[in-house]
C-alpha cells in the first residue's frame, strides 16, 4: 500500500485561496481588530505584507489586556534595486503618513516600510501604485524581488544587467489580480484557471525563490546565498552571456543538523537570449520538485542537494530542450560596497553612501531621510540600492553634482562612508522590535558592538582593512551572515553564535566558533585573534582564510559539512 504523503498546511491553503484572495478583503476591511486571521496573514505575504506588532511593548499590552499593538510590514518590488526620484519622494511621504517615519533598505535592494497598521494598508499601496511601485510577490511562495550588481563603475554593462533583472522579475510575477482587487479595487473579471497562473499554477511554489545577477568582480548580491545567479560574463564591454548557479540559501533552525546553509553550485554557461528562458525553467524544476511536505526541507537548496547539482542540471536540460554551455572564467573579489563618488565613461557621477543598518531615518546627528529626500527634489538621475542595504545616488551630471553635495554637506551626510572598513562592510538585519522570529537584537545592537570591536581594529592598525561582519537576530540569516567572515547570530536575548572563516568575497561558508556569547563578552572573544591577524597574517592575506589557517576554525567546504567539525562551542 502506498503511504499517504502529508502536505504542509500552507499547500491547501494555497489551493483553496482562489488564487490569493482567502477573506483578505474581508479582513482587511474589519476594523474591530488591528489583526488578521492566520491563513490570511500567509496569504498577504504574496501581497508584499506580513502582519508584524511591537516587541517592545507587547508585555506592557498584555498586562493592561489590550491586543499586541500590531501592524504590517510592506515590502516593493523593485528589481535591481533602482528607483527614480519621484518614487523615492513618494516613499519618502508614505513613510511620514502611513508607517513608523523610517525607509528601510533590505538585503534585497528594496524599501520596507514598517508599522503600517491595518487601516493605512490600502492608502499606502494606491500611493505606490501612483509611481508604479507594487508589492505584488515580494514575500511568498514565488520569485522574490530580482537583485543586481549596483557597482557604478560599470553603467554600459550595469544596465544590460539590470534590464535582465526586470524581464526575469516582469516574466515570473504571478498573473492573478487579487492584489489589484484587494488593494486598487479593480473589478474582478473572470478568467479561465490556465490563464490565471500559467507559471505558478493553484500551489504556486513549495517555498520563497530567490534570483539574482552579479557583474564580477564584484559580488555584492552574495550569488552564493542565491536560489539561482547568472553571473555576467564580460568581452569587449559586452555581456556575451551568464553563469548559472543554482542552490545557495542561508536559513537553517538552531539544533537542526538537517537543516543548514548552502552555498550555490555552478552548473553551465547560457547566452543572454536564454537567460530568461532558464529562470523559468529553473523555477518550474522547483515547483515540480521541491518538498511541499515540511517547509523547512522546501528551499531549493535541499532540492539541489538531494538531486545533486549535476542530477538538477540534467532535469533543467529536460525542461530547457537544450544543453547548458559550459561555465567560462570569472573572478570576484569583494562582496561589499564600493563607497564615495566614483565617474562613469560618459562622465557622470556616482555617490555610494554607507546608510547604518539601511535605516534612512533622521537622528540630531545625521538627518539623512530629509537630506535624501531634499536630493531627490531635484535629483535628475537615479537612486540604487545595494543589497549590503546601502544608497547609491546615481547618474549625476558635472553641473547638478555641486548642488547635490551641498544639500549632502547641509544634512550632514556627505561623508558617511567616512567610517573604519569594518563598519563599512557590516550587515545587521532588523530583528527587534519588528520581526516575529527574532531571538535577539541586530539592527540596533550592531552599531555599538563595532564601535567596540573599532577600539580593538584601531589600536592594531587595521582601520582601512575590511573585514566582513554581518549580525542576524536568529538563524534565518537575512543579513547572510554564514558568509561573513565574522557572523553572529542570535541564540536568546543578548546572546549569539559567533561564526568565523567566511570567504570575503561571498564564496565559502563560514563555522561555528563560540555558542551563546554573551553580548559584552564579544569583545574579549575576538580582540586576540583580531591582534593575531595583524601581526601573523600573510600578505594579503584576508581575515576569514587567517583564522582556518591558524586553526581557530576548520573550513566549511560544503553546505552539508557547515555542521561538521565544530570544535569548540
Ligand atoms: Fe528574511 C523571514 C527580513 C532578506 C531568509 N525576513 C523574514 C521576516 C519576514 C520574518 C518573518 O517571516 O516573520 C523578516 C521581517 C523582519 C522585519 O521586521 O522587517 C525578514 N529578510 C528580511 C530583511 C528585511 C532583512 C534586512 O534587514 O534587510 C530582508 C528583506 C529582503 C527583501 O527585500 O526581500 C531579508 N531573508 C533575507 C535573506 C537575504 C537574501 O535574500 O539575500 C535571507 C537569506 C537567504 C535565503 O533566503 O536563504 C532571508 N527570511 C529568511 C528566512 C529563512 C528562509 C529559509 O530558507 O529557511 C525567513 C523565515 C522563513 O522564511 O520562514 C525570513
Ligand atoms: Fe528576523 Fe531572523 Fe530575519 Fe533577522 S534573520 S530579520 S531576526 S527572521
Amino acid at each position: 500500500m502506498s503511504k499517504e504523503i502529508k502536505l504542509s498546511a500552507n499547500e491547501p491553503l494555497k489551493i483553496n485561496s482562489d488564487y490569493l484572495r482567502g477573506t483578505l478583503a474581508e479582513e482587511i476591511a474589519d476594523t474591530s481588530t488591528g489583526s488578521i486571521a492566520a491563513d490570511s496573514q500567509q496569504l498577504s505575504k504574496f501581497h508584499g505584507m506580513y502582519l508584524q506588532d511591537d516587541r517592545d511593548v507587547r508585555k506592557e499590552r498584555r498586562q493592561k489586556k489590550l491586543e499586541k499593538a500590531f501592524s504590517f510590514l510592506i515590502r516593493v518590488r523593485l528589481p535591481a534595486g533602482v528607483a527614480s526620484p519621484q518614487q523615492w519622494l513618494a516613499m519618502d511621504r508614505i513613510a511620514d503618513e502611513y508607517a513608523n517615519g523610517t525607509l528601510k533598505i533590505t538585503t534585497r535592494q528594496t524599501w520596507q516600510l514598517h508599522g503600517v497598521i491595518k487601516n493605512n494598508l490600502k492608502s499606502s499601496i494606491q500611493a505606490m501604485d501612483k509611481v508604479l511601485l507594487d508589492c505584488i510577490a515580494a514575500c511568498g511562495d514565488v520569485n522574490r524581488n530580482v537583485i543586481c550588481n549596483a557597482n557604478p563603475h560599470l553603467s554600459d554593462v550595469h544596465s544590460e544587467a539590470v534590464e535582465l533583472s526586470r524581464n526575469i522579475s516582469e516574466h515570473l510575477l504571478p498573473q492573478s489580480r487579487a492584489y489589484h482587487e484587494i488593494f486598487l479595487d479593480e473589478e474582478k473579471v473572470i478568467s479561465s484557471e490556465e490563464e490565471i497562473e500559467p507559471l505558478y499554477g493553484k500551489t504556486y511554489l513549495p517555498r520563497k525563490f530567490k534570483i539574482n545577477v552579479a557583474i564580477p568582480p564584484g559580488n555584492d548580491t552574495d550569488i552564493y546565498a542565491q536560489c539561482l545567479s547568472f553571473i555576467a560574463i564580460v568581452e569587449a564591454e559586452k555581456i556575451v552571456g551568464y553563469n548559472v548557479t543554482v542552490g545557495g540559501g542561508m536559513g537553517m533552525t538552531h539544533g537542526k543538523e538537517n537543516t543548514f546553509p548552502r552555498t550555490a553550485d555552478l552548473i553551465g554557461f547560457v547566452t543572454p537570449d536564454k537567460a530568461v528562458d532558464v529562470a523559468e525553467k529553473v523555477m518550474l524544476v522547483q515547483r515540480d520538485f521541491g518538498d511541499r511536505t515540511d517547509r523547512k526541507q522546501s528551499r531549493l537548496k535541499y532540492t539541489v542537494e538531494r538531486m545533486t547539482a549535476g542530477g538538477f542540471r540534467d532535469k533543467l536540460e529536460q525542461y530547457l530542450g537544450y544543453q547548458l554551455e559550459p561555465a567560462r572564467d570569472f573572478t570576484f573579489e569583494y562582496n561589499g560596497d564600493r563607497f564615495g563618488w566614483v565617474q562613469d565613461d560618459k562622465g557622470n557621477h556616482h555617490l555610494t553612501l554607507f546608510v547604518p543598518g539601511g535605516r534612512v531615518c533622521d537622528t540630531p546627528s545625521s538627518p539623512m531621510k530629509s537630506g535624501i529626500a531634499a536630493v531627490a527634489k531635484i535629483h535628475k538621475g537615479e537612486f540604487r540600492m545595494t543589497a549590503n542595504q546601502n544608497l547609491v545616488i546615481a547618474n549625476i551630471s558635472d553641473e547638478q553634482r555641486p548642488e547635490i553635495e551641498a544639500i549632502l554637506k547641509e544634512y550632514k551626510i556627505l561623508n558617511s562612508h567616512e567610517r573604519s572598513a569594518l563598519r563599512l562592510n557590516s550587515i545587521a538585519c532588523v530583528a527587534l522590535p519588528t520581526c516575529g522570529l527574532a531571538l535577539a537584537e541586530a539592527e540596533r545592537y550592531l552599531p555599538d558592538l563595532i564601535t567596540e570591536l573599532e577600539e580593538v581594529v584601531e589600536e592594531a592598525g587595521l582601520k582601512h582593512d575590511a573585514i566582513t561582519i554581518r549580525m542576524t537576530g536568529c538563524p534565518n540569516g537575512c543579513g547572510r551572515p554564514f558568509l561573513a567572515e565574522i557572523g553572529f547570530v542570535g541564540r536568546a536575548p543578548g546572546k549569539y553564535n559567533v561564526y568565523l572563516g567566511g570567504g570575503f568575497h561571498g564564496q565559502r561558508l563560514n563555522k561555528l566558533y563560540r555558542q551563546s556569547v554573551l553580548a559584552g563578552d564579544i569583545k574579549e572573544l575576538l580582540s586576540p585573534i583580531i591582534r593575531a591577524y595583524a601581526k601573523e597574517r600573510n600578505e594579503g592575506e584576508r581575515f576569514g582564510d587567517f583564522v582556518i589557517r591558524n586553526g581557530y576554525v576548520k573550513e566549511t567546504t560544503a553546505g552539508n559539512n557547515f555542521h561538521a567539525n565544530v570544535e569548540q562551542v
